[in-house]
């Protein structure tokens, strides 16, 4: 027998026994007549004081059910008329199923490329209705609409673009072989592959649902800050059930609907199924999301039944129908699909009551009863009513069948896998003159022409055999009627607006202040470096308004609240309370034309929010400039696949890694202490990362930066680690800005008198400070000169010296190109010994390139909590250490003696027994 979720929640005493269903039965009659007399709305008022009524008897017992029956939302007569030509639409969709198809089928013929034919199969009506109904595309009044795709439908939307004439057939033929000649078609959505037809990325599963929450809610922001008109912007974002399971999907539901973002609608498409089986086989995925995303403040709609079974429920006068439709679990209904039409009547309608409702019905009118969203109008009506729906977000779920109309691979569980079709030919299989090519021949070919049948589509045999991709030429209803609908919606979507327009370059000015340094005694730390910095720039009438600095909860640790005070934190709602620290300079100050996004403990909302501000300049035409700031360690570690997401959306920016490095945030130990983010940075091919060492560093490559971005139009963010120790800041020395921008630039250099050794010390961020406290010790003690250089960038160094090394490789004929570093480095004498608040491979890097010279220390392995200098000294990066690095050094060139070496060992106080540090 079914274990029902009722039966499961009685037995755990959830729900309690029916002790007396006669009484049962007249509350249920009189409710009946409340709504067929005063509707639903009184019917829910009665209902409200009822349970105010029980609330008050029995405190504490109370608890309001967050979900509705398992019926559609929208009553059948509160559905409005299909605007649409129906049968042409339902052409159309047809056309795009097959090609879609074809696309699949046709790129695994030959290769092992891989696709997917069930979930675009499953959400077919879904798109279609937004493209002829609801997505606007870009016009000069009109941004576009934002759709969140479903990654991995994404040959449906090549289809229709081949329809709409934007993609041509070598295009789909090299579905998934992008470096064919004419190109080909990216696997999914990727802005950086297909910077004119794709807006955003998603099929990293979760990252499009909680981007499109924090777009929906910057455009209110651009809006509040009078940057952009975004009103009549829609945010859609298309996702799978199964895909809710990823923490980054519902994890920011409740901001959305905290902050009534009506101007977005998600279509979950339940067809119950994710890759390897049922989403909920024991339960119900749509009733489970319908609870929580009420709970969160989301309009819910449900599509559950196609309009097959409207008259069903119609007669359903005891609510018996209703009931079983509750009561089977997902895992059951799955089976129906698989199973046809006479095991539904068998065991769905599995009472003489439900049989007598379906006795009019044969067993193939059985099994072709529609899911909600695979009927157009079920489809239209969700979608009108999400978009005239204010004051809440609306998620509206739909059922749908995977794999639905495709032979072989509707409901099954190996359904999302299949990359070709197929079915059953008892006959042939044991047809010994058929060669096994033969039979799967024969196989695929009547299986296309199953499809073809299934979906009447005007194909050949022939056609149809070599599965050839079909178009109805461009006078044809279908396409006319296509790009009709897409004029009156203002273009096409998906579509990218791929021109950027400069911004006027900030004043110099507001960078100046960093270049004189900090006055003797009264030091700094970058990170405050970058505070001044942004008080400076934000008020830049060029790009100050642009600025969108973004802090997940970290501003004090920053130093950030004078922000607050004099630019305001962003609400949509302004400030509906007194700030306990008002009237003070760091006043928690909140608005609605705030600048400041302060989005709480929520790095991933967070770098959703930048990716939002980095694309402005391609979604709005609007340059916002994100500065996103964070502790560094919960940056590439902790949402690095957001920024990968960055990346591949071609976004612009700065991410801010404050408190950084592995032995500067003193005390906060093991997890805190980051030192390999630079190594991650360099893994992302748009990022470009520096590790400055003074404020004056910090002012010129952010200034470089807005340039380089903002201004000549480099698509590129930037990733700057900052500290939180306070030192002596130098004024900028004459002539470094070019090797700031470069990674390395000399620094100073210390020539004792008669000195006949000398090494080069390379030094990054805070560490600087040790290369140089470590030139001292040389000179002073032993007498040796040495030049320290702040290497800014080691990943910088590193692009440019492999773009040399393969230029040389490529092209042996030509005179070579030096690499930076060499042109730096190259021509200097000794050992050179780089040391840094980061892993020795970072350094290291640049080895290559430096004729065995090069020695790297590093902060190697787990963070503790202790005093910066005795962790620097654990990890063997502070000054004796280098000194003793150097001198060994020295000494494999045979230029010191191995027993000085020694000596310094012991002198400086250094320990050579104890274990390697990363090993402990
Ligand atoms: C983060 C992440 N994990 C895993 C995958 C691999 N993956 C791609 S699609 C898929 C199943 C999707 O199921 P569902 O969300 O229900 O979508 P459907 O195809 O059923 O519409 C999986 C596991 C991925 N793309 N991203
Ligand atoms: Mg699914």
């Amino acid at each position: 027998m079914l274990v029902t979720p009722d039966a499961l929640a009685r037995r755990d005493g959830r729900l309690p026994e029916d002790i007396d269903p006669q009484e049962t039965a007249e509350w249920l009659d009189s409710m009946e007549a409340v709504i067929r007399h005063g509707g639903a709305d009184r019917a829910q008022f009665l209902l409200g004081s009822l349970i105010a009524q029980v609330a008050k008897s029995a405190p504490g017992r109370m608890s309001v059910g967050v979900t509705t029956p398992y019926v559609n939302t929208i009553p059948v007569e509160e559905q409005p008329d299909f605007p649409g030509d129906r049968a042409l639409e339902r052409r159309i969709k047809s056309i795009v199923r097959w090609n879609a198809m074809a696309m699949v089928v046709k790129a695994n013929k030959t290769t092992n490329v891989g696709g997917h034919i069930a979930t675009f199969a499953s959400a077919a009506t879904l798109y279609e209705i937004g493209q002829n109904h609801f997505f606007r595309g870009r016009t000069e009044m009109h941004p576009g609409d934002v759709v969140f795709y479903q990654g991995h439908a994404s040959p449906g939307m090549y289809s229709r673009a081949f329809l709409e004439g934007r993609l041509d057939e070598g295009r789909l033929n090299n579905f998934r072989q992008e470096l064919q000649p004419g190109g080909g078609l990216s696997s999914y959505p990727h802005p950086w592959l297909m910077p004119d037809f794709w807006q955003y990325p998603t099929v990293s599963m979760g990252l499009g649902p909680i981007m499109s929450i924090y777009h929906a809610r910057f455009n209110r922001y651009l809006r509040d800050r009078g940057l952009a008109r975004t009103d009549d912007v829609r945010i859609w974002a298309y996702l799978g059930d199964g895909e809710c399971d990823e923490p980054e999907s519902l994890g920011a539901i409740g901001q959305a609907g905290r902050e009534k973002l009506d101007n977005l609608t998600w279509v979950i498409n339940c067809n119950l199924q994710r890759l390897d089986g049922p989403v909920r086989g024991n339960g119900k995925i749509i009733q489970e999301l319908e609870g929580i995303f009420r709970g969160a403040g989301w309009n819910v709609i449900k599509v559950i039944w196609g309009s097959d079974w409207d008259p069903l429920l119609k007669a359903d006068h005891t609510g018996a129908l209703q009931r079983r439709m509750m009561e089977v679990v997902d895992g059951e209904y799955q089976e129906y699909i698989v199973k046809g039409g006479a095991f539904i009547r068998e065991y769905f309608f599995n009472t003489p009551e439900l049989k007598a409702l379906v006795e009019h019905l044969t067993d193939d009118q059985l099994a072709t009863l529609k899911r909600g969203g695979h009927d157009p109008r079920k489809v239209y009506a969700a979608y009108k009513s999400a978009t005239e729906h204010a004051g809440q977000p609306t998620v509206i779920l739909v059922k749908t069948v995977k794999g639905y109309g495709i032979p072989g691979a509707e409901g099954m569980n190996t359904s999302h896998q299949k990359k070709t079709l197929s079915v059953e030919l008892v006959a042939s299989e044991n047809d010994l003159t058929m060669t096994a090519a033969d039979k799967a021949k024969k196989v695929l070919t009547t299986a296309l022409k199953l499809f073809r049948d299934r979906f009447a589509l005007p194909l050949s045999d022939k056609q149809c055999e070599t599965g050839a991709f079909y178009h109805p030429g461009n006078d044809s209803p279908e396409i006319r009627y296509m790009h009709d609908r897409r004029r009156v919606l203002g273009g096409f979507n998906p579509s990218r607006n791929n021109t950027f327009v400069p911004c006027a370059a900030p004043d110099p000015k507001a960078f100046e202040r960093l270049l004189g340094g900090t006055q003797a005694g009264k030091g700094q730390s970058t990170t405050l470096a970058w505070v001044t910095l942004m008080q400076q720039v934000m008020k830049d009438a060029n790009v100050g308004k642009l600025i969108v600095p973004i802090v997940p909860d970290e501003g004090q640790t920053f130093g950030m609240p004078p922000m607050y005070k004099s630019f305001g934190i962003y609400s949509t709602v302004g400030q509906a309370y007194n700030p306990v620290d008002k009237g003070s300079l760091t006043e928690y100050r909140e608005s609605t034309t705030g600048q400041i996004l302060q989005e709480g403990i929520n790095e991933a909302g967070a770098m959703s929010s930048f990716i939002a501000a980095g694309t402005a300049y391609s979604t709005h035409g609007v340059n916002t400039i994100p500065f996103y700031i964070y502790y560094s360690m919960f940056g590439f570690q902790r949402v690095g696949d957001l920024i990968w997401a960055a990346a591949d959306s071609r976004c612009r920016g700065f991410l801010m890694g404050a408190t950084a490095g592995r032995t500067t945030l003193s005390g906060e130990g093991l997890q805190h202490e980051d030192g390999h983010s630079h190594l991650m940075a360099m893994t992302v091919p748009t990022c470009r990362a520096y590790d400055p060492a003074f404020g004056y560093e910090l002012a010129v490559i952010v200034e470089d930066g807005i340039n380089a971005m903002y201004v000549r139009g480099e698509e590129c963010f930037y990733y700057l680690t900052v500290y939180n120790e306070n030192y002596d800041m130098p004024a900028m020395p004459e002539g470094v800005r070019d090797g700031i921008i470069k990674g390395l630039y000399p620094f100073k250099t210390v020539k004792p008198d008669g000195a006949k050794h000398e090494v080069q010390l390379l030094g990054s961020g805070v560490i600087l400070n040790e290369a140089l406290r470590a030139q001292a010790i040389l000179a002073e003690k032993y007498g040796v000169a040495s030049t320290v250089y702040s290497a800014t960038s080691y990943t910088v160094l590193k692009r440019d010296a492999l773009a040399c090394e393969r230029f040389n490789r490529l092209h042996p004929d030509q005179p070579p190109r030096e690499p930076y570093v060499r042109q730096v480095l190259a021509g200097t004498k000794g050992p050179i010994v780089a040391t840094s608040d980061y892993m020795r491979a970072l350094p290291e890097l640049v080895g290559p390139y430096l004729d065995g010279r090069l020695l790297a220390l590093g902060a190697d392995g787990f963070g503790r909590s202790e005093t910066r200098q005795a962790l620097r000294r654990f990890f063997e990066i502070d000054a004796e250490n280098v000194v003793v690095a150097a001198l060994g050094a020295l000494a494999n060139r045979d230029e010191w003696d191995r027993a000085a070496v020694k000596q310094a060992v012991a002198d400086l106080g250094l320990n050579p027994d104890r274990p390697d540090p990363w090993t402990v």
